[in-house]
């Protein structure tokens, strides 16, 4: 990553990353994920409650316990190596935060605008990693750029109709190629619209984090280390000899 695509991604909020997976592990998600569809392998969220069909799972929660493809694709070198620009050499992936697969099928319903986590919060990078093409007609997300850096507090779901929305007005539409890779600042307003195509639209979301430098416990099972270490810098007593 350049200087440049680093300051890009700090002040936009939002990354394409350039590389995009390989076919073959792409592949194998989608024959994972076909499988988990089909026997609606729970946790799901259901595009409607009491109908419970392979064409209505909305969504996949959990999936880094479901096969290990999953990790395998959110430790990617590229991405990880484009998260290493924002978040610095220790990365933790939170299994307790996103960890799912929208599957979005046909004619499913908007994500509401929402800004996933508040300014103040320690910095989250969420990936959406896409099995396949994300367009403007089957619900691509869009993002408010620059809305990480708001000076002020806001809802982080500010509600109301989709489209009537200031957010949408603000914010911009993200097509994404098959195997590409989003990175954004999970505080960025953000959203999708409905797919209004015949196919599913499917993508995977997962969350990064700086591995917090003041955390004396090292061993949090809500993550995983996926590049670098967990060592303490916060104010080492005693002072490391030289
Ligand atoms: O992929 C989308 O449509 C929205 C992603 C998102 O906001 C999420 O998965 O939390």
């Amino acid at each position: 990553m350049t200087d440049e695509d680093i300051w890009y991604f700090k002040y936009t909020g939002y990354y394409r990353v350039p590389e995009t997976l390989p076919e073959y592990l792409v592949n194998r998600l989608n024959e994972v994920t076909c499988k988990q569809v089909d026997e609606m392998i729970e946790p799901i969220v259901w595009e409607e409650k009491g109908d419970r069909r392979p064409e209505m799972v909305r969504r996949l929660s959990k999936i880094i316990e479901r096969d290990p493809v999953y990790l395998e694709a959110a430790s990617y070198p590229a991405i990880l190596d484009s998260i290493e620009g924002y978040l610095g050499p220790n990365i933790e992936l939170l299994t307790n935060k996103h960890n799912h697969i929208m599957v979005r099928p046909a004619g499913s319903y908007p994500v509401p605008w929402h800004s996933g986590e508040q300014p103040w919060e320690p910095t989250l990078i969420t990936a959406l990693i896409y099995l396949e093409e994300s367009t403007i007609e089957n619900g691509c997300v869009r993002i408010v750029p620059g809305s990480h850096a708001r000076p002020f507090n806001t809802a982080k779901r500010p509600g109301g109709e989709w489209k009537d929305a200031n957010e949408y007005r603000r914010a911009l539409p993200v097509p994404m190629p098959k195997g590409g890779v989003l990175l954004f600042n999970d505080c960025c307003y953000h959203g999708s619209g409905i797919n209004s195509t015949d196919q599913s639209r499917r993508s995977m979301t997962i969350g990064y984090r700086a591995h917090d430098s003041h955390d004396t416990l090292k061993d949090d099972p809500e993550k995983i280390i996926v590049r670098g270490e967990r060592i303490y810098t916060g104010h080492t007593y005693p002072w490391p000899s030289e």
